[in-house]
């Protein structure tokens, strides 16, 4: 890091008020949500400050300490970088290193929305059915201790706190790619709650609100060259910028704790988000049309050797295979939201994945696809087997997945796997003998496959499997035209 220089400094005024306490600092929520609420507030006032909490990792803290929690947000426009100072963060509190503070601060009655970015591992569910995984080590923990370790633990006792003070819930607000990711929410931590108490749980379950919400913009991990070649531009040190594309969308259902009033929420539609009061069409268009096809690029890119999205869309197989995806097994799937239309939808995508500016890598994108695939893949498979309708593509992505948490790719190099259940995945690979034996080994876990899902794929995935090893990723793609 280039220390010389001088740090990033706040410039316009003190920190915010806090209203929202944010659960899961990663780049995404800096380069979204934050901006919005950022951007509502000068449009429109009200005491929206964040206060950002990483669950586990100091790092995010340790960076954005020293520069008042100001950061730079890079937009990666063709015609060159556009760059804001977002200073809407306050403070930034590290869980597993002070958990009490973290709960004192949700439990503050100012704080009238929680917001989570925690990844879809972050809920300590069972992706298949949607419910709380009551085997998870964390979850055996915060139900036993006060002082919690997993997000839905952390809602919980600070809604139990505030519950007991007499005052209003905070809203729940989640803004991670599941799918009805608000009743999933409500689902989770009302089951929690009522082994930690019934009567918590009733008044959750009364007085709670867990809207649901769909979040899209890309934003690719920030690497340590992005830090240099900002502070080389600026002259000042900003240790976390974030770096995004231009597009972005939020639709949230208007559905927050009515306690509050008028000041239950900022006013989101002063910047530009979408509030409805159905998510769920859009969060369906977006989990299949944009996150299906991210994750099938992904795994087939990454065996093809490809490091980034936009290189994938520049070979014109892979862009032929993305391109039929969208028309023939994706879109025909699911009723579009009202007014919006499906094929100039997919061109959008086109054009977003194909931005060269925008460096994000088929590794990152590949991470923890035992929790993806569900809601991304295998729902649009299932959707199409009982319309009678072929997917072939869908099922070399799903193909291709089962090689990469193998974790030996074509030319038989290792891959770095992330994955909450990558080890499994590895032993189940490695103990199975041929093709046709990993499958199954792999449609066996209930977690991921249902039963009749798995029974109707394998031939395909058997097919596809085997395609791939011998013939190579664009090969077999070609061959699906
Ligand atoms: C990506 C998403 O990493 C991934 O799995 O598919 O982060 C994607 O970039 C965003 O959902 C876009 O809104």
């Amino acid at each position: 890091m280039p220390a010389d220089l001088p740090r990033l400094q706040r410039q316009n005024g003190p920190a915010p008020k806090p209203g929202i306490v944010h659960l899961g600092l990663g780049a995404f929520y800096r380069a979204h949500v934050a901006i919005y609420v950022e951007e509502a507030m000068e449009a429109s006032g009200g005491d929206w400050g964040i206060v950002g909490v990483s669950l586990q990792s100091p790092t995010m803290h340790d960076n954005l300490a020293p520069q008042d929690y100001v950061y730079t947000a890079e937009e990666l426009r063709p015609q060159g970088p556009f760059l804001r100072q977002v200073e809407i963060l306050s403070d930034v509190l590290v869980a597993r290193d002070d958990p009490e503070a973290v709960l004192r601060k949700m439990a503050d009655p100012g704080i009238r929305i929680v917001t989570l970015t925690i990844t879809e591992k972050g809920y300590c569910h069972d992706p298949a059915s949607g419910r709380l995984n009551l085997d998870h080590p964390d979850i055996v923990h915060d139900l036993e201790e006060e002082m919690p370790l997993s997000a839905p633990g952390y809602l919980v006792r600070a809604l139990e706190r505030r519950k007991a003070a007499g005052h209003p819930p905070f809203t729940v607000l989640t803004c991670d790619n599941l799918p009805d990711n608000g009743p999933l929410v409500r689902g989770i931590v009302l089951e929690l709650a009522e082994r930690i108490g019934p009567e918590l749980a009733q008044w959750i379950a009364s007085e709670g609100r867990f809207p649901a919400t769909m979040v899209d913009r890309i934003v690719p991990a920030t690497k340590p060259e992005d830090v240099e070649a900002l502070a080389a531009r600026t002259g000042r040190l900003d240790a976390a910028p974030v770096t995004h594309e231009p597009f972005r969308q939020w639709v949230v259902e208007d559905d927050f704790v009515s306690a509050y009033g008028n000041a239950a929420r900022p006013d989101l539609a002063a910047s530009g988000v979408e509030l409805v009061d159905n998510v769920t069409p859009y969060e369906r268009m977006k989990l299949r049309m944009l996150n299906g096809t991210h994750s099938a690029l992904a795994y087939l890119g990454y065996l093809a050797g490809m490091e980034t999205i936009s290189e994938t869309v520049a070979d014109t197989v892979l862009a032929g295979y993305v391109k039929r995806l969208w028309r023939t097994e994706i879109a025909p799937s699911f009723d579009a939201p009202q007014g919006i239309d499906l094929a100039a939808y997919a061109d959008a995508l086109f054009s977003r994945y194909a931005n060269p500016a925008i460096r994000h890598r088929t590794w990152q994108i590949a991470m923890d696809g035992s929790q993806k695939l569900p809601q991304r893949i295998l729902a649009t498979l299932h959707d199409n087997i009982a319309r009678d309708t072929p997917s072939p593509g869908l099922t070399a992505a799903v193909a291709a997945w089962m090689i990469y948490v193998g974790g030996t790719d074509l030319s038989g190099r290792q891959i770095d796997v992330r994955d909450p259940m990558a080890e499994r995945l590895r032993s189940l690979s490695e103990g199975a003998e041929n093709a046709a034996e990993k499958v199954r080994a792999f449609l066996d876990i209930r977690d991921i496959f249902d039963a009749d899902l798995a029974e109707t794929l394998r031939p395909g995935l058997i097919d596809a499997y085997e395609g791939l090893r011998a013939n190579g990723v664009r090969r077999t793609l070609e061959e699906l035209q």
